[in-house]
């Protein structure tokens, strides 16, 4: 895993929402959040997406395209940049076309097994009220769980409610979340999946929109963290281990037989050690920062559980 070149995946049907939450994410993000900020090397992408978040805000909501959208973005802390990745999103057909038939699917499954991060955009609208909308959601779980099972590292999987502001009924939230049930119990399972579900609205007032990117880089962080700590584990032990060999002896007999000698492993893997801690210590802040800000952006967002108001029974 590279964190400054970081692969999210966002899936979703046609006007899922996709391109809606970009741009607000986007102009939400690029404005200092407890000292982090998004930026983009391209210039005309951030323009074009401050431009359509600030329309989004007066409820002027991009038309549907069916292109795909692609950002690449850096994660700012102060002024050192601490993630950066690439978000690509996938439009409908692409879920329920075949490989054979459709180039896009195939790239997608391609793209899906390499992937740091995935984000599954669910028109919350639909559906609470299109049973079409459910055969997607067999195939977008089919989709997922083949990349799960290939990857090395727990996926960061969030479930994206979009349209979260039409939807005001408990009893629509009920039926929209029983046609996610196959993808909540993916995200919710822990194993080899880190996942959250929560409720977007992009137009004025906007919710959630920080939820799924953060929720994402903050999970990756934290496996780089591990990562680093595991790898420190290990050049700590080699370093005990040269320790404890490396004397004249061992000098003398690894220059004769012309191989490298304890003494110059541990100054290796004290070197190793150096770097490592180093590194690790780069990251803790910001990681402790940014898990602060997304808890802080989630609260709130959970998706309605739905449940039905209850007869009071007297
Ligand atoms: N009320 C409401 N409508 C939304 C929201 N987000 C998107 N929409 C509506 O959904 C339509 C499609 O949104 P897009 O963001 O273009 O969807 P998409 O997933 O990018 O669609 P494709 O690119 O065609 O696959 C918009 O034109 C809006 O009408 C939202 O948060 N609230
Ligand atoms: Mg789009």
């Amino acid at each position: 895993m590279d964190l400054m070149n970081l692969r999210v995946v966002a899936l979703g049907h046609s006007s899922a929402g996709k391109s809606s939450y970009l741009a607000a994410m986007f102009t939400h993000l690029a404005a200092d959040r407890k000292g982090f900020r998004l930026v983009t090397p391209d210039r005309r992408t951030a323009e074009e997406l401050t431009t359509a978040g600030g329309r989004l805000r007066k409820g002027v909501y991009p038309p549907p395209s069916s292109r795909r959208t692609e950002l690449r973005a850096g994660l700012r802390y102060g002024r050192g940049e601490v993630l950066g990745f690439h978000w690509t999103d996938y439009r409908g057909g692409a879920l329920t076309s075949s490989a054979a038939d459709d180039p896009e699917t195939a790239q997608l499954l391609e793209r899906l097994t390499d992937a740091d991060a995935v984000v599954v955009f669910a028109d919350t609208h639909r559906l609470a009220t299109d049973p079409d909308s459910h055969d997607e959601v067999r195939r977008t779980v089919v989709l997922l769980h083949r990349a799960v099972t290939e990857q090395p590292t727990p996926l960061p999987i969030v479930l994206a409610y979009t349209k979260a502001d039409l939807v005001t009924d408990p009893a629509d939230w009920a039926r929209a979340r029983k046609a996610m049930a196959p993808l909540e119990e993916l995200v919710a399972g822990g194993g080899r999946v880190r996942g959250t579900t929560v409720a977007v609205s992009c137009g004025p007032g906007p919710r959630g929109v920080a939820v799924p990117v953060l929720w994402c880089l903050s999970t990756l962080l934290g496996h780089r963290a591990e990562e680093l700590q595991r790898r420190l584990d290990g050049a700590a032990s080699m370093v005990k281990s040269s320790r404890k060999e490396a004397n004249g002896v061992d000098s003398l007999v690894s220059w004769f037989k012309g191989v490298e000698s304890a003494a110059q492993r541990l100054r290796f893997w004290e070197g190793r050690v150096r770097e490592l801690k180093e590194e690790a210590a780069g990251l803790r802040r910001p990681a402790r920062k940014l898990a602060r800000l997304l808890e802080r952006e989630q609260g709130g967002t959970a998706p309605p559980t739905g449940a039905p108001a209850r007869a009071v029974n007297r």
